[in-house]
């Protein structure tokens, strides 16, 4: 809370009870006096302090909330990128100066107390980071929520960059404890995995019973999700595999304590690990084990909480919706009907209609390798009922999908939920969901004409798109103090909690003196951000340079190869004398990490960092250009770099991209877009108009049609396109390393697989990028123009915020209270 909405008196006797709490709290959970403590400890006790906080607020809204009628989200995701919660819940608390003056007068600083935390990185990328975000807007917007997913005991691995390779570590989050969860042993569920299914009839009706199964205990950690200055607190639930016996005493007494232990190991393996693979499916039985036991459990858990209030399961869709993010939670929805059926005694037709109206599912990515389909064998010893449900499913679907399209084997069989044997996961929510929709206009259009169209066909009522968004008070206002404090100057605070309101900014950007204010304060978080690089990767780089980043997921289809060879033309021109080259100088930011088993990302991440060193030690190009890789891409740092940016990378491959929500993060920022038309980069563009953002590439129609076609470009291109070689050649002529590494990704541009070469198509929109490049760099000459089109950026970004996405989903799918 700024200083002006207590009186001084107030203020004081806030600040004094504080700073009595973080002292007594050090001294009696430690043993230390403030003075002698760790920092870390100095953490825990202020985030105690500010946790008693929330816990009452916690209480009084679960009180009123299971006081009140009306329908509850429940968003399954297999991931949550929530990153640190401290400064996050000081920030909703309004309460971010008062902590800091009240650590000042102890001689702390707030910033470093923050450094403490280990960053909750418990997703991969885009789809983990917006359910975060979405959390954060259901709460801001005051919809009852719950976020339902695995407690992972190790987050996305902690990168390392040694000698330019990625090397993996692991990332033990919780090991010196986490002060925001709270375990609920007393809702511990049963997770049954393994065993048969029996036969029996009971009334006259056939029934199924599941036995000789192997358990699996889940417990719930609950997280406490503030909004911005509200009373209401939503509530993340991860769960924890826990085995049923502490260890097998038999097995123990007999002197086997290694295989009394097997077991145990056996069960919590399960809440273990989150698989690091990021858009590339693999058909692992321990995900597969992963997926159910927390639907399972989360499923158990909402029809126990149902029964306590209401009378039938039959009006279970008047108070619940369940949302499935991506495909990684359908398994839902066969469990779903499991209980029903076998435990509530409803039959086929009645759970069904249950079903139907109670889940939706979101679509994030329409890359093939991404779309999860599991061997049914697999599901069928792994989940012997569950499995008997999707047979069930998948026969009632066919016998529909015959009817629709009489003689055509060849729709039915793509249509399926169970084809080739293997259960395909989205035809599963297509089947079942009364929502299905993609995450930014462009996607879900290809959702529709494409990659579903089929589904589309048959059920075009259930298509929608809900484009994505950005949470605004941890991008901005708490990401970029400084910028927020401008804006709410101009305009008033009103946009933290309305993303209408961020638009009153537009008039701003012709007003010399605050361009003049928006420079200053880009040019001192540079500065903050080049301190950073200086320390984390021992490269001096110039705050009055142009920034130009891109921050992802190392991914071929995001084409972070593509960035890296224009680095490579631009260095060759300056190295030629080219009189154009040392304009406008550029320090070009990547922070990325790659799958530990996706061979040419590693590949492209050594071959950024071997560029990078050669650049960054090259004399001729020292004042004009620096290449920095920043290890360990994370939340955390993400803040950081966002606040620093002019020039936001979104270069996928178009119609590769579903959405993209880093975009977002950056223009919220003020930073200008060089993009493809794809995913939310056309939305972006709709907003700001064509004067301030950089376009270039072919369309994804273009790309489609390459693709349809069979035929690249690109080997032709790279034999007669001088330019191209040129810069392709560096890969491998020893330019950047003398020991040919690169050849994979030489050979994947210009000779490829199957006779297509360059899958993401690189090379057919290299002279376009370089062409956008060359706009970029004349514009950042002028300041004035580029500070205008970077105002304009910032204030049209109002609807790229989750807020309006959350919105969207409320008033086009879940109708919540
Ligand atoms: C089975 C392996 C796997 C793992 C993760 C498949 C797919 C995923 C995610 C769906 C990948 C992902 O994060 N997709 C991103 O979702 C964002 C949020 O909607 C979008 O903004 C990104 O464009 C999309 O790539």
């Amino acid at each position: 809370m700024k200083k002006g909405s207590l009186s001084a008196a107030e203020y004081n006797a806030r600040k004094e009870f504080i700073k009595n709490e973080v002292s007594g709290k050090v001294r009696r959970y430690f043993g230390k006096t403030v003075e002698n403590a760790t920092k870390r400890e100095i953490y825990t006790a202020v985030s105690f302090t500010i946790r008693d906080e929330i816990m009452e607020k916690w209480v009084s809204y679960r009180q009123t909330a299971d006081k009140t009628p009306g329908k509850e989200l429940y968003y399954l995701s297999f991931e949550f990128l929530m990153g640190r919660a401290m400064g996050n819940n000081l920030m909703n608390m309004t309460e971010t100066d008062l902590y800091r003056d009240a650590l000042a007068d102890m001689n702390i600083d707030l910033g470093d107390i923050e450094e403490q935390e280990n960053d909750a990185g418990l997703g991969n990328g885009g789809l983990g980071r917006l359910a975060a975000c979405f959390l954060d807007s259901l709460t801001n917007l005051e919809l009852p929520a719950f976020g339902c997913g695995i407690r992972y005991e190790y987050g996305l691995f902690r990168q390392k960059i040694v000698d330019g390779y990625q090397i993996e570590m692991p990332d033990p989050w919780l090991q010196s404890g986490n002060v925001w969860e709270i375990a609920r042993p007393e809702d511990m569920k049963e997770v049954h995995f393994g065993g048969r299914v029996e036969e029996y009839m009971e009334d006259g009706r056939l029934k199924f019973r599941h036995v000789d199964y192997n358990t699996v205990i889940a417990e719930p950690y609950d997280m406490p999700i503030t909004g911005f200055n509200t009373e209401t607190v939503n509530t993340l639930r991860l769960w924890k595999a826990l085995s049923p016996e502490v260890i097998d005493m038999n097995e123990f007494n007999r002197g086997d304590y290694a295989k009394a232990i097997e077991n145990k190991e056996l069960a919590e393996v399960i809440s273990k690990i989150l698989y690091p693979e990021d858009n590339h499916y693999e058909g692992k039985l321990l995900r597969l084990k992963q997926q159910y036991f927390f639907v399972s459990a989360t499923i158990q858990w909402i029809i126990s909480k149902h029964k306590q209030k209401h009378l039938s399961v039959f009006d279970l869709p008047d108070y619940v919706q369940i949302h499935i993010n991506d495909t990684h939670p359908t398994i839902a929805i066969p469990e779903l009907m499991r209980i029903l059926m076998d435990e509530e005694g409803l039959g086929w037709d009645d759970a069904w209609k249950i079903v139907g109206r109670t889940f939706a599912y979101t679509n994030h990515t329409i890359l093939c390798e991404a779309l999860e389909k599991w061997p049914m064998a697999m599901v069928d010893t792994l989940l012997p009922r569950v499995a008997q449900i999707i047979h069930e499913i998948d026969r009632r679907q066919r016998e529909y999908l015959c009817e629709r399209f009489p003689g055509d084997h060849g729709k039915v069989e793509y249509m399926a939920p169970i084809a080739n044997g293997q259960v395909s996961m989205a035809n599963l929510c297509l089947t079942a969901c009364h929502s299905v929709n993609g995450v930014a206009a462009l996607h879900t259009e290809i959702l529709k004409k494409e990659t579903f169209k089929d589904y589309y066909s048959v059920y075009p009522y259930k298509f929608k798109n809900v484009t994505n968004g950005v949470t605004f008070r941890r991008w901005l206002y708490k990401a970029n103090r400084s910028l927020s404090d401008l804006i709410c100057g101009a305009i008033g605070d009103g946009w933290v909690k309305d993303y209408r309101e961020l638009d009153k900014l537009t008039p701003y950007a012709d007003d010399a003196a605050f361009r003049d204010k928006f420079g200053k304060i880009k040019r001192d978080n540079k500065a903050r951000l080049a301190d950073y690089i200086l320390n984390n990767t021992g490269v001096e780089v110039d705050p009055d340079s142009m920034f130009d980043v891109q921050i992802k997921r190392l991914h071929e289809y995001k084409r972070q190869l593509l960035k890296a060879m224009h680095i490579i033309y631009r260095y060759q021109k300056i190295i030629d004398g080219h009189p154009d080259a040392n304009l406008s100088p550029t320090t070009f930011i990547f922070a990325a990490k790659a799958a530990p088993g996706y061979h040419m990302a590693k590949l492209i991440i050594k071959f950024i960092n071997d560029v990078a060193r050669k650049i960054n030690n090259d004399p001729r190009v020292k004042d004009i250009m620096k290449v920095v890789f920043i290890e360990n891409y994370s939340v955390s740092s993400a803040e950081k770099i966002v606040a620093a940016a002019d020039l936001s990378e979104q270069i996928s491959t178009a119609s590769k991209e579903a959405s993209g929500t880093g975009n977002m993060k950056l223009m919220l920022n003020g930073a200008l877009t060089i993009g493809t038309m794809d995913g939310a980069n056309v939305e972006i563009r709709e907003q700001v108009g064509d004067d301030n953002i950089f376009i270039f590439g072919m369309s994804s129609q273009e790309v489609l049609n390459i693709y349809a076609s069979g035929k690249s470009p690109s080997s032709e291109l790279y034999a007669t396109n001088q330019v191209i070689k040129r810069v392709v050649d560096t890969l491998i002529d020893g330019t950047f390393n003398s020991e040919n590494l690169f050849y994979d990704i030489y050979r994947s541009l210009v000779i490829g697989d199957h006779g297509f070469a360059d899958n993401y198509l690189l090379l057919p929109d290299f002279e376009s990028y370089l062409k956008a490049n060359g706009e970029v760099k004349m514009k950042y000459r002028d300041r004035d123009a580029w500070l205008r089109s970077a105002v304009i950026n910032t204030a049209k970004a109002g609807f790229f915020s989750s807020d309006r996405s959350i919105e969207d989903y409320n008033r086009e799918i879940w109708h919540l209270r």
